[in-house]
């Protein structure tokens, strides 16, 4: 009786994990002269951002602009990272090369809902790219 339980607990659990990985998709980010295309990416928890075209450009999340308990990222210079994003919230990431230029961006999962952490901790370039995203969402 107890080993026909675990079977059925494990026979729902991998129909569970195949629905849930058909569900997840993989987004791209394409890195411009000295932007980041989209500057805002959408994408649901459990999706997956790869970045493509990054010769002479980095990724790499930038510190207290990331939802509480999420993984930091940071890629090396013409590497083509890819990283899946479970915890719900908006992530600033930047290009360390072009930071000054203004390379940075945001990937909202799920719901934003650390606006006030990002208002509380941005400090430089990232301002702008806050700004036009609570723009975005006011007009949602
Ligand atoms: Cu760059």
């Amino acid at each position: 009786m107890k080993i026909m339980k675990i079977a059925l607990i494990s026979a729902a659990l991998s129909v569970l994990l195949v629905s849930f990985n058909a569900a997840a998709e993989e987004h791209l980010v394409v890195s411009g002269a000295t932007n980041f295309i989209p500057m805002h990416l959408f994408i649901k928890p459990g999706d997956t951002v790869k970045w493509t075209n990054m010769t002479i450009h980095n990724s790499e999340s930038m510190e207290g602009l990331i939802p509480k308990g999420a993984e930091p990222w940071k890629s090396n210079i013409g590497q083509e990272l890819a990283v899946t994003l479970d915890v719900e919230g908006v992530y600033i990431y930047k290009c360390f090369p072009h930071f000054a230029n203004g390379m940075v961006a945001a990937i909202i999962v799920g719901e934003a809902n650390n606006m006030n952490q990002l208002d509380n901790n941005a400090k430089g370039r990232e301002k702008g790219v806050i700004f036009k995203l609570k723009k975005k969402l006011a007009a949602k």
